[in-house]
């Protein structure tokens, strides 16, 4: 069957899109497209047009995987253009989630009527482009600069009820009645004289062409999200565009950035973190018939900050959470804080009062083992220590019913020697949420040797229902995420004995793209995790910090000097103490270049990266860079750890980890698969 059919009624052309799994505009569909606009042109008895989705969504976007291949007509803006031009008015029947292409077909219609559930937006922003089809020049037309501005740069979708209010949705359907009232719309509007055409329109417009400086307010605003990021400084100018030029120069504009960006490289990286996001959630050795294990009911061990934080994710999700602590002190600070933070989210209007108190009457607070019995899953995040996390485990295993599931939040510890404590290894499984737990995308689910296939599967599904992006890993110190932060660590100590200054250190990482170098990072943790007066030994300069009281953002100081708001700047004491450490352990000091920053730091992260995938420590490369994204905020335009390696060329990255062999220290090893992939000329992706 044709993935465009039509039908008449009551004088109206109903055009249906049956494309699953999300409608996008494959050649087949804007083909479809254009045919039922000129049908409609030829036939006198039309009087109007509908355009709908079959399935769970309006036109979800271009079809992505066309992208950087070679275009077969008609193309999406030519498509767009046809409905605008059409003589009979057409109506985008809107339910689900129109976005990127699919809103751009939506504004070339005349009229746009949706379901309040529905969701609209540009989101081609995060694959590193913009709206190719008119979008940028249509949208601010419709909505005025702010609120086009504001969708098109972050990408971010709005709700119908937003859309209405704005201007963006003509009027609300019934929730379950959009295909009766599109029909009852177009019928209503057939009647016109006139139809409104969103290229036509200036009114919305006119404010921003008067005063440009909306613009530069608007990037200075957002100056951290256009840092090394082409797409977002496009989309600006796309929509300046807008205002200052003709419709038809505007598209041209619009069209040439486009392009470009399309081509480029940020853009290419950004594919392959779309596909690979999903691809992440595929578990290559599970057999499709393997039963989920039912989860209603879920424990949390340990109400402090990860506690609570992981707690957090499954009373959003609407799953009740009995939270164990030792002492009711603790257990009252813990749910206190888990309410001060739904609380502040309502204060910013995310939540209804209603929606916290939902989410709070979710919650069990106890301080007895014996109320975990009965839980399907149950995630111990107590303190990061071997015996501490067996001995809990034991517990667990002597309380919780048989077939639960018995999760460990160990951000490094052995699993398997972990679940070997149990009679039940089976049901035992890392989950590695990342803090704070109820914000951080990622979840690394940490797969033992006897995890069952099961267990595995049912906390794979888990992740999505609590809106994680979730990895497999295999055990070993640290999984994928921290395995690999270690040697970026480990240098960055390195580095500074020889001569490199943190606040360089930092700056060539956040120019790469990364939210903060590992100094500022330190400051803001506090230098003092771990460290305690007593037992110091001045024996890493962090130590002798901590000693002289320079302990971080807290105390005002630490790597840097801090203002009264948090402000660092570099500080010559701590230059001092580096150079006089460096001394007494007999390390030179030389000036050191920010590419070589950059190799120092980041090659052995890529060389351990490739370690993991060797020893199957992960699935594939790309399940790498999924977590680099979401855990550590590495740059996305540069697609991750090991996309970023291909693009750099492995034997570039072989070449530069020889080149500082030395420096990476006498157990320091390339690995095998990076040589041979290199050798042979070959990528990770
Ligand atoms: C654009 O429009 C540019 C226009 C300018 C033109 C000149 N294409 O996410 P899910 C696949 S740019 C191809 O798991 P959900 C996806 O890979 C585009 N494939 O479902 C997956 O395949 P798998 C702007 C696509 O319900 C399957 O569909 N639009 C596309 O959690 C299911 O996807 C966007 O950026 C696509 N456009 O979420 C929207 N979209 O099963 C991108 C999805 O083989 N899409 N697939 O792994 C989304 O954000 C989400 O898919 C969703 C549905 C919210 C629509």
């Amino acid at each position: 069957m044709s993935v465009i059919t039509t039908r008449k009624e009551d004088g109206l052309l109903i055009v249906s899109s049956n494309n699953p799994p999300v409608n996008a505009l494959g050649q087949a569909v804007r083909a479809g497209l254009a045919a039922a606009i000129k049908e409609a042109s030829g036939d006198s008895e039309v009087r109007a047009v509908v355009i709908r989705c079959e399935g769970r969504t309006f036109f979800a976007g271009a079809d992505i995987t066309e992208f950087g291949k070679p275009p077969v007509g008609p193309s999406l803006p030519e498509v767009v253009d046809l409905i605008e031009a059409s003589t009979k008015p057409v109506v985008a029947a809107i339910h689900g989630t129109a976005l990127g292409g699919g809103l751009e077909v939506a504004l070339g219609c005349h009229y746009r009527i949706a379901v309040p559930s529905a969701k609209l937006g540009l989101p081609e922003v995060k694959l590193g482009i913009l709206p190719g089809a008119g979008g940028t020049q249509r949208l601010p037309r419709i909505v005025g600069v702010g609120d086009a501005l504001q969708m098109i740069v972050t990408g971010d979708p709005i709700g119908a009820k937003k859309a209405a209010d704005i201007g963006l949705v003509d009027r609300l359907a019934d929730e379950s009645a959009l295909d009766a009232d599109a029909i009852v719309f177009a019928k209503e509007i057939a009647g016109k004289a006139s139809h409104p055409k969103s290229s036509e329109r200036a009114d919305k417009i006119s404010e921003a062409a008067a005063n440009p400086q909306v613009f530069e307010d608007f990037k200075q605003k957002n100056a951290k999200r256009l840092r090394g990021f082409e797409a977002p400084a496009a989309c600006i100018e796309a929509v300046r565009a807008a205002v200052e030029l003709p419709y038809a120069d505007g598209v041209k504009k619009e069209r040439t950035l486009f392009m470009k960006l399309v081509m480029g490289d940020q853009s290419k990286a950004l594919r392959h973190v779309f596909f690979s996001e999903r691809a992440a959630s595929k578990i290559d050795d599970i057999p499709a018939d393997t039963a989920l294990i039912p989860i209603k009911k879920v424990g949390v061990l340990g109400a402090g900050t990860m506690g609570g934080g992981i707690s957090m994710n499954f009373l959003s999700a609407g799953l009740p959470v009995t939270i164990l602590e030792r002492e009711q002190e603790a257990l009252d600070r813990g749910v206190g804080i888990i309410r001060k933070n739904y609380e502040r989210t309502a204060s910013r209007g995310k939540m209804t009062d209603v929606q916290v108190e939902k989410a709070m009457g979710l919650l069990t607070p106890t301080l007895s083992y014996d109320d975990l019995a009965d839980c399907d899953l149950v995630i111990e995040a107590v303190f990061e220590n071997m015996d501490v996390k067996k001995e809990v485990l034991k517990t667990l295993d002597s309380i919780v019913k048989d077939g639960a599931i018995l999760a460990t939040n160990t951000s490094y510890l052995d699993v398997d020697e972990i679940a070997a404590v149990t009679k039940r290894p089976e049901s035992v499984i890392g989950l590695h949420f990342f803090s704070p737990a109820n914000i951080m995308r990622l979840l690394e689910i940490v797969r033992g040797d006897k995890t069952s296939a099961s267990v595995l599967k049912t906390s794979m599904a888990l992740s999505k229902q609590i809106k994680k992006v979730a990895v497999v890993a295999g055990v070993c110190h640290g999984f994928i995420g921290n395995r690999m932060l270690r040697q970026r660590q480990d240098q960055a100590q390195a580095i500074i004995l020889e001569g490199a200054k943190p606040w360089d250190v930092d700056r060539v990482l956040t120019e790469f793209g990364l939210p903060m170098g590992p100094f500022q990072m330190a400051d803001l943790a506090g230098l003092d995790l771990g460290w305690s007066k007593e037992t110091s030994s001045s024996s890493t300069v962090r130590e002798v910090l901590c000693e002289r009281d320079r302990r971080g953002q807290k105390t005002g100081k630490g790597f840097y000097d801090y203002d009264e708001n948090r402000r660092g700047s570099p500080s010559e004491e701590v230059e001092e103490i580096i150079a006089e450490f460096a001394a007494k352990s007999g390390k030179e000091q030389r000036d050191v270049s920010d590419q070589e920053i950059l190799e120092r730091l980041l090659y052995p992260m890529v060389n351990e990266g490739a370690k993991i995938l060797e020893e199957g420590k992960a699935q594939r490369a790309s399940d790498i860079d999924i977590v680099w994204l979401n855990g550590y905020g590495w740059p996305a335009y540069t697609g991750g750890p090991m996309f970023w390696a291909d693009t750099v060329g492995l034997q570039s990255i072989v070449d530069g980890l020889k080149k500082h062999e030395t420096a990476f220290g006498s157990g320091f090893e390339i690995s095998k698969l990076l040589k041979e992939k290199a050798a042979n000329g070959e990528t990770f992706n």
